[in-house]
């Protein structure tokens, strides 16, 4: 799909009803689009547990992801395991899909003696085993560094391709425009995810920018942008898979924006009802990227209500079995905060951290 085409709706493959454009359906075997729709009922379900244990005081904060599962489940598929994830903070369902368990995520959820980061950042995940970025807290910063990580892999004759996801927010920094106009220039193989879930914050689309769609911006860099569905999961995927293999063949990059709605608040720490109608929340859960998938499978007979809900059961099980480990281990010791920071450690905060376990 090229801008052109964007300029008459977004690229969608699975529509409301469930039914399908076969012309434009992805490679997939049957256990390929079980296991998508798995990760995305887990990624649904951690996010509302999650929700709630913040609510109890149990964990510091969440960004939730409820209603974008489509747009992070469907890509992160269409990734090699060679490939660099470089996300924001709300990508807890790439990291499900990327073949995270959710035991690690827990334990840095609930920052205890095996939270893979030491309890350094926000409540946010990486992984150097999966390949994935600890998010900066500071918005679009992840945008420029997946554009060096992917110049490096070029420059080293690596096949790995990075995939940078960010909000329709970040696309008002300037790490934004520049880590495009570079990539542009030098074909750097990267892939900018952008999910536009019409809100920065409080801040909606309509004030962000004056374009029609963020996909049209890759134009003014030389490159194509592609305007896709972000509630669907199959377009979500062929979109990715598309860039990804340009990028991989040092076509250079591409912009993708997945046109979708954060139906949740934006952190625990936001109420959305002073700044939007719940209407506009109602009309957005009518396209449920999670229903939509569900119908689909079922219209084709590769799913069943029984199959639907043996597994949200397994799924609630396999979660509470989880959080109750992960909150039985002890916690992070204080003196934590000293570790990873510099290669070797400097004499001032050797003392500090000296004196805080005389303390401990
Ligand atoms: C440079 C910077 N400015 C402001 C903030 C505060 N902040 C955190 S998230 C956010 C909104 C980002 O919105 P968007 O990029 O659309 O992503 P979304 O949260 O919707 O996924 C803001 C303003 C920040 N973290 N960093």
């Amino acid at each position: 799909m090229s801008i052109i085409e964007c300029a008459m709706g977004a690229f969608q493959i699975i529509s409301l009803d469930g039914s399908a454009d076969e012309e434009h359906l992805p490679e997939l075997s049957t256990s390929q689009m079980l296991k998508m729709y798995r990760d995305m009922v887990l990624a649904r379900r951690l996010d509302s547990w999650l929700m709630r244990l913040q609510r109890m005081g149990r964990v510091a904060i969440h960004a939730p992801s409820e209603g974008q599962e489509a747009a992070m489940v469907g890509s992160a598929h269409a990734l090699e395991t060679e490939d660099w994830v470089f996300p924001s903070y709300r990508e807890m369902p790439v990291y499900i899909a990327r073949g995270v368990p959710i035991s690690e995520l827990l334990n840095r959820q609930f920052s205890n003696e095996e939270d893979p980061l030491h309890g350094h950042d926000m409540a946010v995940y990486g992984s150097r085993r999966y390949q994935i970025i600890p998010a900066p807290v500071p918005v679009g910063m992840q945008i420029p560094m997946a554009v060096g990580f992917a110049m490096a892999a070029k420059y080293r004759g690596e096949k790995a391709v990075a995939i940078t996801y960010f909000g329709d927010g970040a696309t008002s920094k300037g790490d934004f425009h520049e880590a495009l106009n570079f990539a542009g220039v030098f074909k750097a193989p990267v892939v900018f995810f952008c999910q536009n879930n019409q809100y920065a914050i409080s801040c909606p689309y309509s004030r962000q920018t004056a374009t029609k769609t963020i996909a049209e911006k890759a134009v003014a860099y030389g490159f194509e942008g592609v305007w896709v569905d972000g509630n669907d999961i199959l377009a979500c995927y062929s979109a990715t898979k598309r860039a990804i293999e340009k990028a991989r063949r040092g076509e250079g990059p591409t912009l993708i924006e997945a046109f979708t709605y954060r139906l949740g608040p934006h952190t625990t720490a936001d109420d959305p009802s002073r700044y939007r109608e719940q209407a506009e929340v109602e009309k957005w859960r009518e396209k449920d990227p999670i229903a939509r998938f569900k119908r689909f499978l079922v219209r084709r007979g590769l799913w069943s209500e029984e199959d639907d809900a043996k597994l949200y059961e397994e799924i609630e099980e396999d979660i509470k079995r989880e959080i109750e480990q992960a909150e039985r281990k002890q916690p992070l010791r204080p003196d934590v905060i000293f570790a990873d920071v510099y290669g070797s450690e400097p004499w001032h905060l050797a003392e500090e951290r000296d004196e805080l376990s005389r303390l401990i």
